[in-house]
């Protein structure tokens, strides 16, 4: 039990003190309001913009996320933490190999959801421990809070044009975590400026067109649909032909519109080991990844993130990049593929090789539509062929 009376504002100073020997690199305090961007949130929903991330969608969801206090009843303060997670290619050539696959950055080594709620938890133990006793629960992206905006009503930076919630001198490969808290704090200030300026690197960088610039009130736009991330991570189902072209050799997330960020040139690498790249994550041979096992799958993506795109999210992925690649090489790995369990998988290695210009596609594709029962694939296979 906490054992003297302290100010709101030593409280917040103590939080913020801890929390960085806990290992946050950044810290911020932020009294819990309705959004004051709710109908923007909601306009975006309603413009379908988040695709099938059906979760952001739901009426309960959009309520919480426009109030705080509707997803923990009492709460009144958020403390946010940031944790950077940059690494630099091991390997810079790499990127530009198009018989390799990139791996955004977020997602080389161990999964940030365990390890930053877990450290949340005990950095609300001990507020409870040692200086007041507090309820309240901690987020880390999945809960139905809008992190963006509370780190910037914290003061931890601003929104950018890529809609990442950027912070001066440091950048945007930044995690975002939340404890919402039932006990009134001392705050900071919101961040106030706009360090975007007339730039407008990110908007032209990206290759499927996703991010649409800031609205006449100043809002960030996206539209998810277009985002390699979601594309290749959130959709389950098989990536919009039109839209395979532009995803190059990006095989789990999409670091684009931050890599060309003048903001970024000053990230540091993480210090946290768990977000530093894994063996075999900076890189990757695709044509070796084509023909992973479920068993491979699980021994190498234990404790990732990439676990969350199942192995037929991954091969669909790695199926499009080596389409894109075009290389007569990956024809063996794609072919075999062709007789994948999963049709996800053999429908996008059937869109591959029909951009390989070579024989043996024909072929392959010719022996499997003689024994394919799936519509969607036979579909592929026969748009391959130019059969249909
Ligand atoms: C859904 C989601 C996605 C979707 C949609 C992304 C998007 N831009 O909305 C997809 C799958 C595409 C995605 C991709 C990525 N994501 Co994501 N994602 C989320 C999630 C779960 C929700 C975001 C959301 O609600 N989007 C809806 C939009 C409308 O809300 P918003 O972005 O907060 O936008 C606000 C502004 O528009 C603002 N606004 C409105 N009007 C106005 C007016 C003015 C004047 C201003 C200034 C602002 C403003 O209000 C909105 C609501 O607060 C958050 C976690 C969370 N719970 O918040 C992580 C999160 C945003 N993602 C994160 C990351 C790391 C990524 C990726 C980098 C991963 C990768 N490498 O592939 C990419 C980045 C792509 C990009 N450019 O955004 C981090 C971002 C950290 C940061 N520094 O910003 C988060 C915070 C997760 C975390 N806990 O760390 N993501
Ligand atoms: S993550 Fe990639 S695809 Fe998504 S908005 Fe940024 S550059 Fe575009
Ligand atoms: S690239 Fe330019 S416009 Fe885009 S977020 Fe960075 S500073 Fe803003």
């Amino acid at each position: 039990m906490p054992t003297q009376v302290l100010s709101p504002h030593e409280i917040s100073e103590r939080i913020r003190l801890k929390a960085r020997e806990l290992g946050f690199g950044a810290v911020g305090v932020a009294p819990v309001r309705p959004s004051a961007y709710g109908d923007a949130y909601t306009r975006w929903i309603g413009e379908g913009m988040h695709g099938e991330m059906a979760y952001l969608a739901r009426e309960d969801a959009v309520a919480k996320r426009r109030d705080p206090a509707v997803l923990v009843p009492g709460a009144r303060s958020a403390v946010v933490v940031a944790i950077e997670y940059y690494n630099a290619d091991a390997d810079a050539a790499a990127p530009a190999d198009p018989s390799r696959g990139i791996v955004a950055r977020y997602a080389r080594n161990l999964d940030y959801h365990d390890l930053l709620k877990e450290r949340l938890i005990a950095l609300q133990e001990w507020i409870s421990a040692e200086l007041l006793p507090v309820q309240g629960r901690a987020y880390v992206d999945t809960g139905a809070v809008l992190e963006r905006e509370l780190a910037q009503r914290a003061g931890l930076g601003w929104f950018g044009r890529n809609t990442m919630l950027i912070q001066p001198r440091r950048g945007s490969y930044w995690f975002l975590g939340t404890i919402l808290l039932d006990v009134e704090l001392a705050y900071d200030a919101p961040f106030a400026k706009d360090h975007c300026g007339t730039c407008q690197a990110c908007v032209s960088a990206c290759p499927t067109g996703a991010l649409l610039g800031r609205d006449a009130a100043g809002a960030p736009r996206m539209d998810a649909r277009r985002c390699i991330s979601y594309l290749t991570i959130e959709l389950r189902g098989p990536i919009p032909r039109d839209l395979r072209p532009l995803i190059g050799n990006r095989v789990y997330g999409c670091d684009i519109c931050q890599e060309v960020c003048p903001w970024n040139s000053f990230a540091t690498p993480a210090s946290e080991e768990a977000f530093l790249a894994r063996e075999g994550l900076d890189g990757p041979s695709l044509i070796e990844w084509m023909t992973m096992t479920q068993e491979e799958f699980s021994a190498r993506f234990k404790g990732s993130p990439i676990k969350r795109a199942k192995r037929r999210g991954l091969l669909r992925n790695v199926a499009v990049a080596l389409g894109n690649w075009g290389s007569p090489d990956a024809v063996p790995a794609l072919a075999a593929a062709l007789n994948d369990e999963e049709p996800l998988v053999r429908g996008h290695a059937a869109w591959a090789l029909g951009r390989i210009p070579d024989e043996r596609p024909v072929d392959a594709l010719r022996a499997r539509l003689e024994v394919e029962d799936d519509e969607w694939v036979i579909s592929e296979i026969k748009s391959s062929l130019d059969e249909d």
